[in-house]
């Protein structure tokens, strides 16, 4: 059964009703569907985790909202706000998450920096990462509609454990990385060694 949160908590100002109905509008069908489901997961892993469930919600619904922009609108933001300059060796699956962040504040209305995080680190992840940003990382990688190899060892991780969830997925996304001969974004390895590299790296 679908959650439909009523938000009473002003995080941002439309209801869910209005937040679902300007997604529908900047994303694919395909797109639309997958960040319904992700709200549905994360709210679950809020639920088992103790997570504000307003805010897994609504950062389940806005975490791929800049997803379908066009690269200028993210190289504008960057140069604009002095971000990393680092940023501009990426695209898309980099810069929609972290870069996308400050769209949402200005295009939202959401200033709630722990909803923001867990956009920004949806994609890479963090060395540290409150519990709502894992909730968010997870939900994304086990959403019912992921069928890749694994998918299914992911999801029972994670309901055992988010953080062993958070460890296997980032283990996982990296080898796949690596197998398609893709860059690593730095802050993707630094994720990888603060939670599945050894104590002291030996
Ligand atoms: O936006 P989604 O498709 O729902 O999922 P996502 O935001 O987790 O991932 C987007 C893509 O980003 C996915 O194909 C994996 C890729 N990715 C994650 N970390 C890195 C990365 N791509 C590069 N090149 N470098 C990374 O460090
Ligand atoms: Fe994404
Ligand atoms: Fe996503």
């Amino acid at each position: 059964m679908n959650e439909e949160l009523i938000y009473h908590q002003q995080l941002v100002p439309h209801s869910r009703t209005e937040l679902v109905a300007v997604l529908r509008d900047q994303l694919s069908q395909h797109r639309f569907e997958h960040v319904l489901r992700v709200e549905q997961t994360a709210i679950k892993l809020a639920q088992q985790n103790n997570v504000n469930l307003e805010k897994a919600s609504i950062a389940g619904l806005v975490h791929d909202y800049a997803k379908q922009r066009p690269d200028q609108d993210f190289i504008t933001v960057i140069k604009d706000k002095q971000m990393d300059p680092e940023l501009l060796n990426y695209g898309n699956a980099i810069w929609h998450g972290i870069v996308g962040a400050e769209l949402i504040k200005t295009e939202l209305g959401i200033w709630d920096e722990d909803i923001l995080n867990a956009v920004r680190h949806h994609t890479t992840g963090a060395t540290i990462m409150s519990k709502l940003e894992q909730v968010i990382y997870m939900a994304d990688y086990i959403e019912p509609g992921r069928n890749f190899a694994g998918v299914q060892q992911a999801r029972q991780v994670t309901n055992q454990s988010l953080q062993a969830g958070v460890s296997f997925q980032t283990k996982q996304t990296l080898q796949y990385l690596i197998g398609q001969n893709k860059a690593i974004y730095p802050k993707t390895i630094a994720t990888y060694n603060a939670w599945v590299a050894v104590n002291g790296g030996n």
